[in-house]
């Protein structure tokens, strides 16, 4: 750790985690979260999986003797975006100061979490963790599916006109007031796009966004949830905000 006030910061901190069929990462990435940063508190957000995932996290919370891990089981797939933005409700009605993002795969190391953490506590409102800044990796991933997250952050840069080299990257911490600043009934995205529809948002509204390098492991347990629906979903939302965002510019508006 590198600031003197990060056990205190990560004390406050809610890292909200997905699931959907993740029975083998899920316990695995808890015990390294729990290692890394033990203050820190955990909400499972699982879309009632098939392979029992669910009853996996309600294990993992009734052996944690100090209670740090919370379960919400909701009873439909209802995608990424969905589940956290319910993680982000839950947590807001308690008195987390920082709300963190993370995959249960393993594609996000907890034992980075602290760098997210410390650019929180010297003043960004959103940190992402990312692999296209100097210092970010990305280990094991094929070729075909790296170009496709170039290729979306590229073309995410160029029709919104924003610095943020990983927009889509689904590592991050948000500074409580960030969320409490949006809409959250008005965001619709469901896939990768949630990403860059939040980051969008808080950047439009003046939020300090800032990208912290990351190593980024490709998951060598379960399936990816990764379709054409969630690429297409991306491509059509960031082309429309795009050109409402030129639009708004030629009337002055923006
Ligand atoms: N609760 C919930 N979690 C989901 C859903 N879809 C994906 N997840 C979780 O979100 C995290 C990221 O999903 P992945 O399948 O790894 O998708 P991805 O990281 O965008 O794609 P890859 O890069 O191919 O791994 C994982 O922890 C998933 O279990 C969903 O519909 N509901
Ligand atoms: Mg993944």
């Amino acid at each position: 750790m590198t600031s003197g006030n990060n056990s205190e910061i990560s004390a406050s901190t809610l890292v909200i985690i997905p699931t959907y069929n993740e029975r083998e990462n899920l316990p695995k990435i808890v015990g390294r979260l729990q290692a890394a940063l033990p203050a820190t508190h955990i909400l499972i957000v699982d879309d009632g999986s098939p392979d029992g995932t669910g009853t996996i996290a309600d294990e993992l919370a009734a052996a944690d003797a100090q209670d740090r891990i919370n379960v919400m089981h909701r009873t439909e797939k209802n995608g990424l975006g969905a589940a956290y933005i319910a993680g982000f409700r839950w947590g807001l009605a308690r008195d987390y100061a920082v709300l963190v993002e993370m995959d249960a795969d393993g594609s996000h190391a907890p034992e980075q979490l602290h760098r997210l953490l410390d650019k929180v506590a010297t003043g960004a409102d959103l940190a992402v963790g990312s692999r296209y800044v100097p210092g970010g990796t990305v280990v094991n991933w094929p070729k075909r599916r790296e170009w496709l997250s170039r290729g979306g952050n590229l073309y995410s840069r160029l029709a919104l006109g924003v610095g943020v080299k990983d927009i889509t990257g689904g590592y991050r911490a948000y500074r409580r007031a960030a969320l409490e600043g949006l809409d959250l009934d008005a965001v619709e995205s469901h896939g990768y796009c949630f990403q860059v529809d939040l980051a969008w948002r808080l950047i439009k509204g003046g939020a300090s966004v800032v990208e912290v390098p990351i190593t980024f492991t490709e998951r060598e347990i379960g399936e990816s949830k990764m379709s054409g629906d969630i690429v297409r979903e991306a491509l059509l939302k960031v082309t429309a905000w795009g050109m409402r965002n030129r639009l708004d510019k030629l009337r002055g508006k923006a």
